[in-house]
């Protein structure tokens, strides 16, 4: 055994161009820096300043109906409770080496409870917020705040919140919560307590709509007695049919020949929070997007990765170099950096409006307050 056979740096004398040329004293210089645990900048500088984003994550779509399938199983056999926490079933990257990250930032999972069930409190700091794409019945419950959830609503919740679920149906529910458990995981941020086993039976009561809702969820108004700004949103459920509205008037507008959309056929809303105007969260973006019957999006990239939901209708979604037929409930991840469009492909089982709508959460707001976001858009080809 030599001395540096331990090391983990691991350098080999390569015959390429901008490279030193291979002798034995460069192989004799390079175990130096092996047993000094160094690395010199110009065998690593194309993987490590690359001309633009190189993602090691992969675009990969998740059918509904597999997902489904399987939380379904699972509601059978696993238990939730204290110490696995959730019946949370994440999405795994396939180049991001078998760990439950959707992306290098992102947590994308199906969490499923039974009738009656209770998922247990506890806070972290990792940001949150659930996504309904079908079914009913299960409260959030968001200190000490129980939340309706239902099709088409918007949960955010903001880290460090006491949180619990609980199923008050006859049926079974499932829906997608969406964190920043890896960009936590990478930056070592995170901090985590349980709480209480069961929720008081206060919190056990099922009102239409929650406490947040009633202080801050009336459009161009907040209580006078809460100002300032707040680092999230305090409005705890974003609800479908002012988010189906927002949409369906922005391409009302454009049809009158009003500037409304992103681009022609493709309107857009951003949740936000109400004490700022900015990003529900610090560390994740929330949009719904609606793409009219045949308008297809121009293909536009940006630096950070996003996780799309198909809420409605059918189409095609391309990313990069690999293109899906989607449907309700497909879930599809798009990485830094790497060009997506999609087109609206109405079926015979869509609505009337035969749109698509497209649910996707990014984690933009990092990038924007760290000044590294970038984006461009494809023109039209001619
Ligand atoms: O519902 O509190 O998918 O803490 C991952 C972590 C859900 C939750 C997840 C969580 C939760
Ligand atoms: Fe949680």
């Amino acid at each position: 055994m030599t001395e540096t056979a331990d090391s983990p740096v691991r350098l080999s004398v390569v015959d390429s161009p901008g490279q030193p040329s291979p002798t034995p004293a460069l192989a004799e210089l390079y175990r130096g820096f092996e047993k000094e645990l160094l690395v010199p900048l110009w065998t690593e500088i194309g993987d490590l300043m690359p001309p633009h984003p190189r993602s090691k994550a992969v675009p990969h779509l998740w059918r509904w109906e597999s997902l489904l399938a399987l939380a379904e199983r699972s509601g059978r056999l696993v238990p939730v409770g204290r110490g696995g926490e959730r019946r949370a079933i994440a999405l795994a990257n396939p180049a991001l080496g078998g760990r439950p990250f959707a992306t290098p930032t992102l947590w994308a999972a199906i969490q499923y409870l039974m009738p009656g069930e209770d998922a247990p409190e506890h806070r972290h700091t990792q940001h949150a917020f659930r996504f309904v794409v079908e079914g009913e019945g299960v409260w959030t419950v968001v200190g000490g705040d129980p939340v309706p959830m239902r099709r088409g609503d918007f949960l955010p919740q903001a880290g460090w919140n006491w949180h619990a679920h609980h199923n008050a149906a006859d049926r079974p529910m499932a829906w997608i919560d969406g964190l920043d458990i890896p960009f936590q995981y990478v930056t070592e941020s995170q901090f985590f307590e349980p709480g209480r086993d069961r929720i008081g039976a206060a919190e056990r009561t099922t009102p239409g709509r929650s406490r947040s809702e009633r202080l801050w969820g009336h459009p161009g108004l907040r209580p006078v007695a809460f100002p300032g700004s707040r680092p999230a949103t305090p409005l705890l459920a974003y609800r479908w049919a002012d988010t189906d509205r927002a949409l369906a008037d922005q391409l009302a507008l454009e049809a009158e020949g009003h500037v409304a959309t992103v681009e022609p056929g493709h309107a857009a809303v951003r949740y936000v929070n109400p004490t700022t105007g900015g990003d529900v969260l610090p560390t994740i973006r929330v949009e719904m997007h609606r793409i009219r019957r045949g308008a297809e999006t121009a293909p536009r990239r940006e630096t950070g990765s996003s996780v799309y939901q198909v809420f409605d209708g059918s189409g095609r979604v391309t990313v990069g170099d690999v293109s899906w037929p989607v449907t309700r409930g497909d879930l599809f991840v798009v990485p830094s950096w790497t060009p997506f469009s999609a087109r609206s492909e109405a079926s015979a089982s869509d609505s009337d409006s035969g749109a698509l709508d497209l649910f996707r959460f990014s984690d933009g707001p990092i990038f924007e307050a760290l000044r590294l976001d970038r984006s461009d858009v494809e023109g039209p080809s001619t």
